[in-house]
């Protein structure tokens, strides 16, 4: 596949800043173009992430001589040029942004060119043979906290995870149901006539403590019947709460002992909880491991902790400090790290949960990588406002 040309576009993502979408051209003079999304809750081990002037420069300076006008076989071999030709381990030099952006469009435009559907372009060149067939867990954010929101929560996310072993449609409408009902709930408590929602359109408002969501979204599983079907998970991303060695929660100043046991403490409390993801800041990989060794059937997760990163997932997995991961494929930068991320992650048994980022496009690449991969769960907001795309991609891409 011969790339003609790239152009850089500026666009919005849904919390209203810049981003870039990359627009790739075909010897046909065909566009294919990727949107890349932005996180807010940033692991200091994420690969840098351009802005646009920085970006031009990059593709005046660099892509237009080095990758304009090449003739690549696949993406994994772009991906290998792009890496060479950045050299540093943060993408420092080309932007992980522009990179992921312009390794997507690529793969969109072998697709093309091959009349496959996008994931069978990753399945073919990264899981052939791997990967079984199965439809992932699906991670709604109902309750936004932390940094996603101005409510007095300390945990960033409550979800709700919902198996759809037998209908994406019927799964995701019940999200859709009980997401309506909770916003009717919260209105009638707080006597408001729409509860504020967060950056990725949970509702985020105040509760009395970090507990409460837990006991609310308990009551809906049990009033609407879905014991069997939906289990809840966090996000607590605790690096939005750590300070100096320690834990500011709930206006406490908690050690990560005191914090393990609040977490064993709320397992207890709470039958529905299932997953917990960065409990701990990134430098406490320990407590990590400390808490998986409480909580053996259910999951640990890294996002800030891994940064969808092969040797960070490998590191982890070895010391038993998680069971699953999140893929960003933006944290990592390119296409082939972040399938390579999901093939460690699968040799060591930890479970992958491909996940979008608080500032998000409407692409609906993730779907495809999810897919190709076999990922055991999503997690790509509620099934309302710009989050949608996604949900309506799932169906297209496991259903059809
Ligand atoms: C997270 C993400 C997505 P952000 O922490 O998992 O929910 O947030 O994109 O802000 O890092
Ligand atoms: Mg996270």
């Amino acid at each position: 596949m011969t790339i003609q040309d790239i152009r850089i576009r500026q666009i919005f993502d849904s919390r209203g800043d810049k981003t870039l979408e990359i627009v790739l051209y075909d010897a046909g003079g065909r566009e294919f173009t990727a949107q890349i999304p932005s996180g807010k809750g940033r692991g200091e081990e994420e690969v840098q992430s351009f802005d646009y002037e920085k970006a031009e420069d990059v593709l005046l300076n660099i892509l237009k001589k080095e990758i304009v006008g090449k003739d690549l076989p696949s993406v994994m071999e772009l991906d290998k040029a792009l890496i060479a030709l950045d050299g540093t381990p943060s993408k420092e030099k080309i932007g992980g942004n522009v990179m992921l952006g312009i390794s997507i469009a690529f793969a969109r435009a072998l697709a093309f060119q091959e009349k496959k559907q996008l994931w069978e372009i990753f399945r073919g060149e990264f899981f052939s043979g791997i990967a079984e067939e199965k439809k992932p867990l699906i991670f709604s954010n109902f309750i936004n906290g932390g940094v996603h929101a101005r409510n007095n929560l300390d945990i960033q996310e409550y979800l709700v995870v919902v198996d759809p072993k037998d209908s994406l449609v019927d799964s995701i409408h019940r999200l859709s149901v009980l997401y309506k009902n909770l916003g009717t709930f919260l209105e009638q408590r707080d006597n408001v006539n729409n509860p504020p929602i967060g950056d990725e359109s949970g509702y985020s408002v105040d509760f009395p403590n970090n507990f409460e969501p837990l006991n609310v979204l308990g009551e809906f599983i049990t009033e609407f019947h879905l014991e069997n079907e939906v289990l809840i998970g966090l996000d607590a991303a605790a690096s939005g709460f750590y300070k100096d060695g320690k834990y500011v929660f709930e206006s406490n100043t908690f050690s990560n002992e005191d914090l393990l046991s609040l977490y064993v403490d709320y397992y207890r409390r709470s039958k529905f909880l299932y997953s917990i993801e960065d409990p701990f800041d990134p430098e406490d990989g320990e407590s990590f491991r400390k808490l998986l060794g409480e909580l053996r059937d259910k999951l640990v997760v890294g996002d800030d902790l891994t940064t969808t990163h092969p040797d960070s997932i490998e590191k982890y997995a070895t010391m038993e400090a998680v069971n699953s991961v999140i893929i960003k494929p933006n944290q990592i930068g390119t296409v082939s790290e972040a399938c390579q991320a999901m093939k460690i992650a699968r040799e060591r048994k930890v479970k992958t949960i491909v996940s979008h980022r608080s500032g998000e496009t409407e692409d609906n690449f993730i779907i495809h990588l999810a897919k190709a991969g076999g990922a055991d769960g999503v997690k790509i907001g509620v099934p309302v406002h710009e989050r949608i795309f996604k949900f309506n991609e799932l169906i297209r891409v496991y259903e059809d």
